[in-house]
């Protein structure tokens, strides 16, 4: 039924008519309505596409080096990835979300959750840069994460696997009711975004897989899916499967905080690492962290409770108006909808049914807002168009149901192609959407595109969401593994995107104000290069008396003062990544050169017409030689 329904509407529907190619358009020189930044997945990073266009614009280097850019290559960007286990050069990275004001857009940041190595990152929206990543202790699988509250108070990041906490050396057959589950409130600094892990809640050795924050009415509660809660430590897909409903936690962020504000909780030994960039010298810095403060639950009564929703639940969605809390179980057909109201008249009444852990249970009846008897499989994730509708992605069915709430009957369904994850609406996760597209993210590619061997690059479809009835406009695909998504309309963003760094605030410690104070400093064997770049030459350009052995610090200050005029630099046989250095920034490389010789150094980025002339040479000496150090430019 679901293969020919899917035909008929290929055939039927707007995708090859010439009314959808106008939709998505963006003519030469115009621009999109949105911007669109897409999880990388186990690319690490983030990519930034318009929409409707689907062009994309940039990839946003986050957890993972990236030697386009010599991000977490350069020594400026080194200290980004460090982490208790060491440097950490890559990660899995899922939900990014954009910081609010009042529960609306408001564009400043956007965070994203690593996965692997739990850490939660904040990348500055006018610069796009990505500037503070915290590592997150006592987690593992950083899934339930990076979610915002309604005015950026918290960044949320919940642990998907259970594990010792504190971590010990312990049989993993004695995962019942040893294993924990924490998660995470991590305060965001009003002005600068500085995070801060204010306390992690310890909880049940489940799975939390998906969260949202409640909103409006539920703002200050907030939401997370569990699976497992049969605490199986092997065959998990036969295992955790057992049970016919899981939970979703509902937690009372606000009643912890002030238990907490009030002296409460336990501080825990801890070792996690804090990186900032500062934004005056450019240049990040870790700072190991000691301690943490965990809150038992039961420490703090009618802060959590649980919610049973059918089926080993995945996504975790709160409607615009905070009343709803839709729990997708991915084992089931139906969506279940709970009530806030309903939830807070069954707490006040005590109405419990049993409690799990000391955690009280409620009825699952008395909690019930409605089910949606979508007739698809799989349900996932579902979106908001800020009209009264909510759209579920179905992974077994492909496909995108939408649905009304308060009356639950399913309005439209539309194919996708194939077995789509996420779906995304520009504020979708708002208070105020902006309800006229909506962006699947698929798993599956196929036959969408040209074959490009055993793996292809995986795809998203774009939806008008405008009318009635979805109207697939496009098709394009994406990098990595985009799981989740986040959208803001254009006018938001693009005019606070910051075009240069100032030269005269470049706090950087090598920084070269002006040419003239190039200069070559031994210290040992180490060698620091004051180095300069304007169109188009290196100062200096010749330097002689390095010798093998040495470690040479080229340290580069791009003098441009012009948008988009980035310099490159990159030298013959450097163990390393180029830079790309931007306007007023300085950035640094490390090179230990190991033979003898004459080697070139160039700009890699073609910033004039006299961009290959932008060069220069490095003689490297014998390690036991006398040549004296020197460097010149035009000699
Ligand atoms: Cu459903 Cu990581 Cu949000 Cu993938 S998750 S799809
Ligand atoms: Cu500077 Cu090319």
């Amino acid at each position: 039924m679901l293969v020919s329904c899917g035909q008929q509407n290929q055939s039927s529907n707007g995708a090859l008519s010439s009314s959808a190619a106008e939709k998505v358009y963006v003519a030469p020189g115009e621009q999109d309505e949105y911007y669109a930044f897409l999880s990388g997945g186990y690319s690490g990073n983030l990519t930034v596409y318009g929409l409707p266009s689907g062009r994309m614009f940039k990839e946003i280097p986050v957890f993972s080096q990236f030697p386009t850019s010599g991000y977490g290559y350069s020594e400026e960007t080194k200290p980004m990835l460090n982490t208790s286990h060491g440097f950490v050069p890559w990660d899995d990275a899922h939900h990014p979300d954009i910081s609010q004001t009042n529960g609306e857009l408001d564009g400043r940041w956007i965070f994203i959750n690593g996965n692997n190595t739990p850490r939660i990152a904040r990348i500055n929206l006018s610069t796009f840069e990505t500037e503070e990543i915290i590592e997150v202790p006592n987690s593992a699988g950083n899934h339930s994460s990076s979610f915002i509250t309604e005015n950026t108070e918290y960044v949320v990041a919940g642990t998907r696997f259970s594990v010792p906490i504190p971590q010990r050396d312990m049989p993993i057959n004695e995962y019942k009711s040893n294993f924990k589950g924490s998660l995470s409130f991590i305060s965001v600094d009003p002005e600068h975004g500085h995070m801060d892990l204010k306390f992690q809640l310890l909880m049940p050795g489940f799975n939390y897989d998906l969260s949202h924050p409640g909103r409006g009415k539920s703002h200050g509660w907030f939401f997370f899916t569990t699976y497992n809660t049969e605490e199986a430590h092997t065959l998990q897909e036969v295992n955790a499967s057992q049970n016919d409903k899981d939970f979703i936690a509902a937690v009372n962020w606000k009643k912890i905080e002030e238990y907490v504000n009030n002296g409460g909780g336990t501080k825990m030994p801890a070792n996690y690492a804090h990186n900032l960039y500062d934004e005056g010298s450019h240049t990040a810095m870790t700072t190991m962290k000691k301690e943490v403060l965990t809150v038992d639950p039961l420490k703090v009564p009618g802060a959590v409770y649980f919610l049973p929703t059918p089926k080993s639940p995945h996504g975790c969605d709160v409607d615009p108006t905070g009343q709803y809390i839709i729990g997708n179980g991915k084992l089931s057909a139906d969506l279940t909808v709970h009530s806030f109201d309903k939830m807070i008249a069954a707490i006040e009444a005590e109405k419990f049914d049993g409690e799990a852990y000391g955690i009280p249970i409620l009825n699952f009846e008395d909690v019930l807002a409605g089910q949606v008897k979508s007739g698809g499989l799989g349900p996932l994730h579902t979106e908001f168009d800020g009209k009264g509708n909510a759209y579920t992605t179905f992974f077994i069915s492909s496909e995108v149901v939408k649905w009304k709430l308060g009356t639950w009957e399913v309005i439209d369904r539309k194919p996708t192609y194939y077995s789509v994850g996420h779906l995304m609406i520009p504020g979708g996760n708002s208070r105020k959407p902006f309800g006229k597209y909506v962006v699947a993210m698929n798993k599956i590619t196929k036959d969408r595109y040209l074959p490009t061997g055993p793996e292809m690059e995986h795809s998203a479809q774009i939806y008008d969401i405008s009318g009635d009835k979805m109207e697939l406009i496009y098709d394009f695909p994406t990098h990595g593994e985009p799981h989740y998504a986040a959208g803001i309309p254009a006018d938001i963003l693009a005019p606070k995107s910051q075009k240069i760094y100032r030269l005269d605030e470049n706090e950087h410690p090598y920084a070269v104000k002006s040419p003239t104070d190039s200069k070559v400093v031994r210290d040992g064997n180490e060698v620091h290069i004051y180095m300069s770049t304007i169109r188009s030459h290196f100062t200096p350009d010749n330097i002689e008396g390095i010798k093998v052995g040495d470690k040479v610090y080229f340290h580069i200050t791009n003098h441009e003062q012009d948008f988009d005029v980035p310099h490159g630099f990159a030298i013959l046989g450097q163990n390393s990544s180029e830079l790309l250095i931007m306007p007023g920034q300085t950035k640094s490389s490390v090179w230990e050169p190991k033979q003898v010789g004459v080697w070139p150094f160039y700009c890699t980025d073609f910033c004039s017409a006299l961009h290959q002339e932008m060069q220069g040479y490095v003689r490297v000496s014998p390690a036991n030689s006398e040549i004296e150090l020197k460097w010149s430019l035009g000699e």
